[in-house]
């Protein structure tokens, strides 16, 4: 037989089904079929060879009395993209249907050996990404990252918000200047947005009532952890005429709900089978005041701007799990010392600090979302700014989004990544993302 033929191939491949597409056939039917080969097993005159594709592994068995000589399946390897014709069978095999080849042709040869195997290190699998999610278990975080943000996606606009893209490519970094890319823009400096901040607020003083983005995100994030990469993927809410960050919070406890009640309906037993964790739709998201926190997790989880430790968080975590049973909850109130200058301020804590009217929400105790109140009146905000000793001049052009007039507004930054990452119970962030960017990490 032939194994290469790229019109005969070519033919084929028009009208080729997926492996689950077989659940619906009746046996004895012509089936086209394409997809690598996962396993080889040479009997002689009878051959079994597991071929995959996304959807599912089939088996064909290939007899000499039916394609003649099968010599020519020593120049098949695992890996190999093959398109097969054959009649989907009843077969003996229990674990997979199975197809009686009557033509194969190779698709694409590969080059041996594999440089990746199951037990290669994150790196090792990271460096050959394109052939370490052909592995089923690996590509689900990337696939159930595409649902959940279809999820959020048919929530937002059946909730009326409009879908926003802002530049990446700005004149002032948007979250302050720690961390921040600069790249060369004709002579001029430029930076790589660090969120979309300043331009869904604007959109909100624009007249939109309710915006979204889910877009890059960049971090010049020095730091070797398992939960930063320096491009992450944001998911950037705002909306205007709020009372306060609780309007914010109600919307995402309502977002956090509907998505999970979607995951659990659509993806509970894959999460199971390849992840082997429980899915819980929260019931309600309990609320913590920053200093109820720092009396639960103790002295030395608290940073010195009033930040906490992510033991801190773990802490909280295991508190709110133990004594509420949900692995969501809002961490809120923050202290002014640390949070941006963005943010309206609130009620002062019982020994008189200032705080914020923002949130964190933690899951599982990882901080997945950072929301707030925006403080929208432009001489307070002027102030703040000071407050902070930021440079005014660099954010003039934001200050002037609130000199003619503003709606109250508020808003939260989601990080996908994050939210899969604890979903899954993964160890690696790296592990959740198609290309992930470190410090190290430039290709592939
Ligand atoms: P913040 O800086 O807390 O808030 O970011 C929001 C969320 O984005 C995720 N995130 C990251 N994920 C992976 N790697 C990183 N390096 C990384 N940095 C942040 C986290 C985090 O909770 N403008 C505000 C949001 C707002 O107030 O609307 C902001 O960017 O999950």
């Amino acid at each position: 037989m032939e194994l290469f033929n790229e019109e005969r191939a070519n033919e084929l491949l028009k009208n080729r089904i997926r492996t689950s597409d077989l659940e619906k056939l009746e046996y004895n039917k012509e089936v086209i079929l394409a997809g690598w080969i996962e396993n080889i097993k040479k009997m002689g005159k009878v051959s079994f060879i597991i071929l995959k594709d996304r959807y599912g592994e089939v088996q064909l068995t290939l007899r000499e009395d039916v394609i003649g000589d099968l010599s020519f399946i020593d120049e098949l390897s695992n890996h190999t993209f093959l398109v097969v014709r054959g009649e989907y069978i009843k077969g003996i095999a229990r674990k997979w249907k199975e197809v009686l080849v009557k033509e194969l042709y190779v698709i694409g040869e590969i080059a041996q050996p594999l440089p990746i195997d199951p037990t290669s290190s994150l790196e090792k699998r990271l460096d050959y990404r394109w052939i370490d999610l052909r592995n089923d278990r690996n590509s689900f975080p990337i696939i159930l990252t595409s649902d959940f943000v279809r999820y959020c996606r048919e929530y937002f606009y059946s909730n009326g918000f409009v879908e926003i893209f802002t530049s990446k490519i700005l004149g002032a970094p948007s979250e302050g200047g720690a961390e921040v890319f600069e790249i060369n823009y004709f002579n001029r400096k430029a930076y790589l947005a660090q969120s979309p901040q300043f331009y869904k607020q604007m959109a909100i003083v624009a007249g939109f009532e309710k915006v979204f983005e889910i877009a890059h995100a960049y971090r010049a994030e020095p730091s070797f952890t398992t939960r930063h990469i320096t491009e992450f993927v944001s998911m950037d809410v705002e909306i205007g005429y709020i009372t306060s960050h609780h309007d914010v919070m109600d919307l995402l406890e309502d977002l956090i709900k509907y998505t999970m009640k979607r995951i659990k309906e659509e993806r509970e037993d894959d999460i199971k089978k390849y992840y082997n964790v429980e899915i819980n739709v929260p019931s309600k998201i309990p609320k913590i005041k920053m200093e109820e926190a720092y009396e639960i997790i103790g002295k030395d989880e608290i940073k010195p701007n009033g930040d906490i430790t992510p033991k801190g968080e773990r802490i909280l975590g295991e508190y709110v799990k133990n004594t509420y049973g949900e692995d969501f909850f809002f961490l809120i109130d923050w202290p002014w010392t640390a949070r941006p200058f963005y943010h309206m301020k609130g009620e002062p804590m019982k020994d008189g600090r200032e705080t914020t009217r923002s949130f964190d929400l933690i899951f599982k105790g990882l901080e997945i979302v950072t929301g707030a109140q925006r403080e929208h009146r432009y001489s307070v905000l002027l102030k703040q700014v000071r407050e902070k000793g930021l440079n005014e001049e660099n954010l003039r052009f934001f200050l002037d989004f609130f000199k003619y007039g503003s709606p109250t507004m508020g808003g939260f930054g989601f990080g996908i990544e994050r939210f899969i990452r604890q979903l899954l119970e993964i160890e690696n962030i790296r592990e959740v993302v198609l290309l992930p960017r470190d410090p190290n990490r430039l290709l592939p």
